[in-house]
């Protein structure tokens, strides 16, 4: 079953992937699984965007069947959660639209019991600097997949040390093509590959 959800959303079967996430939840299945299929036909529609097999609105049209197939399955996931592993601020940084992974990461993060705050797509720095006071959050999980949204990280992570809570805060980044020279270019403590990672990081 779980194998074919993620062909559905590579076939584009809009229809098709909701009805089989619906019956997967009604059935039982872990809820889990189910993001990881969804991850992995994403990720293999990127591939074939990538290969020119796909164009941009073959793109959309994924993401649109993502949006829909993780609205159904989020309420199993953090409906039992206890929220007692602290807050965390999340969001996808200025300039950047890219949500998919970053809806991954939050709501693996609410499962796992933390009590996220996802500010959403093209976060301006001090929006991120003003949850963060809300909330007094301690970690910041910033996401881009862009190259320039490196730009907006380091300068999101500049906003958070000019309102002095850099000390206070730790700030973990994620996204396609992060990798330690981001962290070292942003100032930013650690980047997650996964939102496995993610959850491993913000426990501290
Ligand atoms: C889907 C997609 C889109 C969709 C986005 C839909 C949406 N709601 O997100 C649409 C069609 C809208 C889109 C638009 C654009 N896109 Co686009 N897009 C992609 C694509 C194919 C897949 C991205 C994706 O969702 N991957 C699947 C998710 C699950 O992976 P992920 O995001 O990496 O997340 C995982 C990890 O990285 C990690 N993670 C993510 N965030 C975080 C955060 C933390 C803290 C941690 C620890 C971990 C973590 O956990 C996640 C789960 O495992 C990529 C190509 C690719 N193969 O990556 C191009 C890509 C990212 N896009 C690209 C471009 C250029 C654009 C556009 C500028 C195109 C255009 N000309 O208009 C616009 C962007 C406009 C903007 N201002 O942002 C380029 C970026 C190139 C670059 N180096 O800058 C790419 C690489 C394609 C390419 N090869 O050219 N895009």
């Amino acid at each position: 079953m779980a194998e074919k959800i993620a062909q559905l959303i590579v076939d584009l079967e809009e229809e098709q992937t909701v009805a089989a996430v619906r019956t997967a939840l009604d059935d039982g299945t872990d809820p889990l699984v189910l993001v990881e299929e969804l991850r992995e036909g994403m990720s293999e529609v990127g591939r074939r965007f990538e290969e020119k097999e796909y164009y941009l609105s073959e793109l959309i049209m994924s993401a649109e069947i993502f949006k829909q197939a993780i609205a159904l399955i989020e309420p199993h996931i953090s409906g039992g959660a206890d929220m007692s592993k602290g807050a965390v601020v999340i969001g996808t940084v200025q300039g950047d639209i890219h949500d998919i992974g970053k809806n991954i990461v939050a709501s693996l993060l609410r499962c796992e019991g933390f009590d996220v705050h996802d500010l959403g797509v093209d976060v301006a720095p001090a929006a991120f600097v003003d949850k963060l006071k809300e909330t007094g959050a301690p970690v910041l999980a910033l996401s881009g997949l862009l190259t320039m949204a490196f730009d907006t990280m380091k300068e999101t992570v500049d906003a958070v040390a000019g309102a002095d809570l850099r000390d206070k805060v730790r700030i973990i980044i994620g996204g396609g093509p992060v990798n330690e020279a981001v962290v070292e270019f942003t100032g930013a403590d650690a980047f997650g590959k996964d939102a496995a990672e993610a959850v491993r990081l913000a426990s501290g």
